[in-house]
């Protein structure tokens, strides 16, 4: 197999959850996530990270910043250059200076997203030639027009795409199972936003299984959607359920608990 940087990942960095994570951001309230269910459940995650062959870095907790095991928002990893982003939520403003130093000793190369516009690295989806940047209420066209001059620099392509307004962050409702081939939900892909990729919609009621992430010869899924495990094995793919259920109160998923690079 070729070697696909979208997926193939030798190292991932990940936060320890906050015991203020009972207080993590939320678009509906269904109750507070449990503090200790959520290490639990974040322990699993880690150990699916390494199963699937990944050196992880695991960061220590922030308590200042309820949101800050969802480490992706704060930064994207970029053909060995991780981006500093700047997250849209005000609560989460401080989360990628924080996170910078981290950054620093892992990286050749550490870029400061420029200007004041924002972005959440849960609206980007990275393939081995495009960069999709999803607008949405975190992500503005200050932030994409930035991220853009750096992503066309580092060689990908970027595809500009309005989220719909029902979905948090872009990724929310998508993730890559491979080079070629985008798992989404039936919203996302009749925007068609996809288009020159293959898409494998989620099957109905469903939807929330949208976020998964592909990491090497894994695909991690959240537990409790059965049919989207069936589908994904019919097409092949290694599936790997976990439970994320204390993340999803507080509208967190897969791909938003790790960086993943190579
Ligand atoms: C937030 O609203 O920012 C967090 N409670 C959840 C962030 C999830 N991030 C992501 O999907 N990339």
């Amino acid at each position: 197999m070729p070697y696909n940087p979208c997926f193939q990942f030798s190292h991932v960095i990940c936060r320890s959850p906050s015991q203020s994570i009972c207080k993590g951001l939320r678009a509906k309230d269904c109750g507070d996530p449990n503090y200790n269910a959520f290490v639990q459940q974040h322990e699993q995650y880690v150990s699916a990270l390494r199963n699937a062959g990944c050196s992880v870095t695991l960061l220590d907790s922030l308590e200042a910043y309820p949101d800050s095991v969802f480490i992706e928002d704060a930064a994207l990893c970029l053909g060995g250059t991780a981006i500093v982003l700047r997250p849209g939520a005000p609560s989460r403003f401080g989360e990628a200076a924080a996170l910078q130093p981290s950054l620093v000793p892992l990286f050749k190369h550490v870029v400061n997203l420029p200007g004041n516009g924002y972005v959440d690295g849960g609206d980007i989806l990275v393939t081995n030639d495009d960069v999709f940047m999803g607008l949405s209420a975190r992500t503005n066209q200050m932030g994409v027009d930035a991220l853009t001059e750096i992503v066309v620099e580092l060689g990908y392509t970027p595809r500009m795409i309005n989220t719909p307004e029902s979905i948090l962050h872009f990724k929310t409702d998508c993730g890559l199972l491979d080079s070629q081939t985008i798992f989404a939900t039936t919203a996302l892909a009749n925007t068609g936003c996809f288009d020159g990729y293959e898409v494998i919609q989620a099957p109905e009621g469903e939807e929330a299984a949208a976020n998964l992430i592909r990491v090497n010869d894994c695909v991690l899924i959240a537990e409790g959607f059965p049919n989207t495990r069936r589908l994904l094995e019919e097409r092949g793919y290694t599936v790997v359920p976990l439970p994320v259920s204390e993340a999803a109160k507080v509208d967190g998923g897969l791909s938003c608990m790790s960086l993943r690079y190579s």
